[in-house]
């Protein structure tokens, strides 16, 4: 093992939907330990967002537009990478969404979409890397996971579905590809601040907690929401040598929530 076997000098790293939230906390961390970041978002101006706030930040990132639903888009964006920086030597499957409706107002359109953004197009991406990385010898895929991998909720059916999924996509790619000296895992964040739950967030219009916060954080044994960078050094581990052994694992980082009972009344 290397002297610094967190070191990913040298690595280039994609991080679909990188441009803020959670994706941009792991790309930061990732940075840090020496990775070449390279990401992707829905359309230039945010892609030139991301950028600036990459550069704001001291790093030099490649951002790309691209809708990873897309396959044909996505084996585009793999191989104009490929061509600009290099072959991806690690893949980070952030993009995501949730539509939080209830499953008997839900319509199948809104279903698929979920299932479409949430599981496809982590299919999709992963499956265009792979070869990159067998050509090489050596490849890290995260996947990014949910509470909802293990829990059901009200309202988030699709989300849950979907993340449910994910976990056994990543088990399955580990499978698959674990004789490449591919290793893919995924991380289950807890409840972060980012603008996905600002929802859960939201105070009262009489000034107090939002339910659910309330709900949460007797949940929660460390008392609060997670930070985006509380994903950072979880990441580095499972994109570095020091992880080489470990593959088809979800790492939760929640605070404890999948530990817990929940606060005695
Ligand atoms: P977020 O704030 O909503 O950011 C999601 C990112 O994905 C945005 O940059 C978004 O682009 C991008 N994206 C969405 N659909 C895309 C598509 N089709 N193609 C390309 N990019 C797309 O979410 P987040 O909270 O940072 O979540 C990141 C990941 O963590 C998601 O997979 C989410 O499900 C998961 N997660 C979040 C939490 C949490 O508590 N926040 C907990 C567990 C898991 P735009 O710029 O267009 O919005
Ligand atoms: C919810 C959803 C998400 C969570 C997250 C938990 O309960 O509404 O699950 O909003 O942020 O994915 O891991």
């Amino acid at each position: 093992m290397a002297n610094n076997a967190f070191d990913l000098s040298g690595k280039v790293a994609l991080i679909t939907g990188g441009s803020y939230g959670i994706g941009f906390a792991i790309a930061m961390g990732l940075a840090k330990a020496g990775a070449t970041i390279v990401f992707n978002d829905l359309r230039q101006d945010l892609v030139d967002k991301g950028l600036a706030a990459y550069e704001a930040e001291g790093v030099k990132a490649h951002g790309y537009v691209c809708n990873v639903c897309d396959e044909e888009g996505v084996n585009a964006l793999v191989a104009k990478i490929r061509e600009d920086v290099g072959i991806i030597d690690i893949l980070v499957n952030n993009a995501g969404i949730i539509k939080r409706i209830p499953m008997l107002e839900m319509s199948a359109a809104d279903f698929r979409m979920v299932i479409d953004v949430d599981l496809n197009a982590p299919f999709i991406v992963a499956k265009a890397v792979i070869p990159g990385m067998i050509e090489k010898g050596r490849g890290k895929i995260i996947n990014i996971c949910s509470m909802m991998s293990e829990f059901g909720r009200e309202t988030v059916s699709s989300y849950a579905a979907a993340k449910g999924g994910l976990k056994m996509l990543t088990r399955n790619i580990a499978s698959e590809f674990g004789q490449y000296n591919i290793q893919c895992n995924g991380i289950g964040p807890g409840y972060i601040e980012t603008p996905q739950t600002a929802p859960l967030r939201e105070k009262q219009a009489d000034g107090s907690d939002h339910p659910f916060h309330t709900f949460l954080m007797g949940r929660t044994p460390a008392g609060r929401w997670g930070k985006p960078e509380d994903l950072a050094g979880p990441a580095v581990f499972l994109c570095s040598e020091a992880s080489d052994f470990v593959n088809g694992q979800i790492l939760y980082v929640d605070g404890g929530i999948q530990a817990y009972f929940g606060k005695q009344p």
